[in-house]
């Protein structure tokens, strides 16, 4: 499905029209890059034309009773998995823009007493997980205004939301939002490059290290990484980064790689390695060439570590233009959170906190936040099994426990969607859970952790490879 279903069309301009008959307007939106790239977008064109709004950023679990203070409330990246309208009067309207399994039905509309419109991509048989996101979803709104020049945001919450995973490339209504943002002159595609995360900013032979769906010899390993590359003949001064690379280069390090891990994995995993090399990379061609704002991976994780820290409005204030007074913090925030990172990560190494099981392994994070367990629990793979997932537990609150779930791009290439399976084995202890099929979470009863462990680790018998 590469064009806007007509009847979604018709939606957006009704969207519209609700919005410019509005004066009071409420924006909630979740805490991710998504989220954040979703209220940034909307933020932008309620700005514009000139209506004053609201911005709120907030998690999942605040929105059962939300109370509605507004003529409008617009819901974005949330909102359809929850009954967000259980306390609307007549007179007031609202619009969801969210790209998750929706609770109400397409004609739901038809019997609300007040104005409800719900764009979802899957009301018309659009995959949300890869075909657009909550960022495209209101880029396409902004389109609508003729605000075309958003179209780079919403690639950017697209990558944050990690559309791409599964062919390394946009697709869908993603790629009428990348198109848009390369005629806007607001984006480059690199075609095929190596998926290494830090092509910009990082020497190669450092990105080389976080190197971590499968456990290579320079996994973790500065030295090692620097040999591979002598011997590739691939000049290494100055911190060169991937992106500096001539293809001449970048293939050589590609045919390395595929041999090393082709030697390393099952069997049954050899038909996956190019995919999980290679893949297409995005750069916002006005930000400066050294910036990790060039490159939409690294922007992306800038913006999710704001998320993670409560600093939502300043991720937005990026997003909006407003670079003079917010850069310095963003740099701030993403320096802090790495050091929060680096410091949480080696606890619980140190302390040989990482469990095994047959199937899985897992970590309590007692002390650990729990906007962080899921970043931490991804980058302790590495020192891991790759082979198996990797759980990493925190306290929500008195009586819950915050799960996340990480695992090797291989395990779902392969077919395994953990977010499917976190979401049943979480909803039989008596929680919630959901989310990709590499990285999701849950939230369950502190008492049920041995339940959700020996059930996970049963329903993934016989899907791991040892
Ligand atoms: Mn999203």
């Amino acid at each position: 499905m590469d064009n806007i279903p007509p009847l979604m069309k018709k939606q957006y301009v009704k969207a519209r029209e609700m919005i410019e008959k509005s004066e009071d307007i409420k924006i909630y939106s979740h805490i991710d890059c998504d989220g954040i790239s979703s209220g940034a977008i909307l933020s932008s064109i309620l700005d514009r034309i000139g209506k004053s709004h609201e911005i709120e950023f907030i998690n999942l679990n605040v929105l059962e009773d939300i109370n509605l203070t507004h003529e409008l409330t617009i819901f974005a990246d949330l909102g359809s998995g929850q009954p967000i309208d259980k306390n609307a009067n007549k007179h007031q309207k609202i619009i969801v823009l969210d790209h998750h399994p929706p609770l109400r039905n397409k004609d739901y509309w038809k019997k609300t007493k007040y104005e409800y419109l719900e764009i979802n991509p899957l009301f018309y048989e659009i995959d949300g997980s890869f075909y657009i996101c909550g960022g495209g979803l209101c880029y396409l709104l902004a389109k609508e205004f003729g605000y075309k020049d958003l179209s780079w945001i919403g690639v950017l919450a697209a990558i944050g939301d990690m559309q791409n995973s599964k062919t390394g490339q946009l697709e869908g209504l993603n790629k009428i939002i990348l198109q848009d943002a390369i005629d806007e002159n607001k984006i480059k595609i690199i075609k095929g490059d190596i998926n290494l995360y830090g092509r910009k900013t990082r020497p190669l032979f450092a990105a080389l290290s976080y190197f971590s769906d499968v456990t290579l010899p320079f996994t973790n390993n500065q030295v090692e990484a620097k040999a591979i590359l002598d011997s590739l003949e691939i000049d290494r001064s100055n911190g060169r980064t991937l992106s500096q690379l001539t293809f001449k280069e970048k293939k050589r390090l590609f045919s390395k790689l595929n041999e090393m891990i082709t030697l390393q994995v099952p069997a049954k995993y050899v038909k996956y390695v190019p995919q999980l090399l290679i893949g297409d990379s995005y750069e916002f061609i006005e930000e400066k060439d050294d910036s990790f704002l060039r490159d939409a991976s690294e922007f992306s994780t800038a913006i999710n570590a704001c998320g993670r820290n409560n600093e939502e409005k300043v991720a937005m204030e990026i997003l909006k233009g407003n670079r003079d007074e917010y850069l310095d913090l963003l740099n701030d925030i993403s320096k802090d959170h790495r050091a929060k990172l680096a410091k949480s990560i080696s606890k619980i190494t140190n302390n040989k906190k990482i469990m095994q099981m047959k199937n899985l392994q897992y970590f309590d994070g007692d002390d650990i936040s729990p906007n962080i367990v899921g970043t931490i629990a991804g980058m302790i793979l590495s020192q891991c099994d790759w082979k198996k997932p990797i759980i990493g537990f925190s306290r929500s609150d008195k009586c819950n426990l915050k799960v996340s779930l990480r695992c090797s791009k291989l395990l779902i290439y392969d077919g395994i969607h953990f977010g499917k399976i976190i979401q049943e084995i979480s909803k039989e202890v008596g929680g919630i859970g959901g989310g990709h099929a590499v990285a999701c979470g849950a939230y369950i009863p502190l008492s049920k952790k041995e339940k959700f462990l020996n059930k996970f680790n049963a329903r993934l018998e016989g899907l791991i490879s040892s």
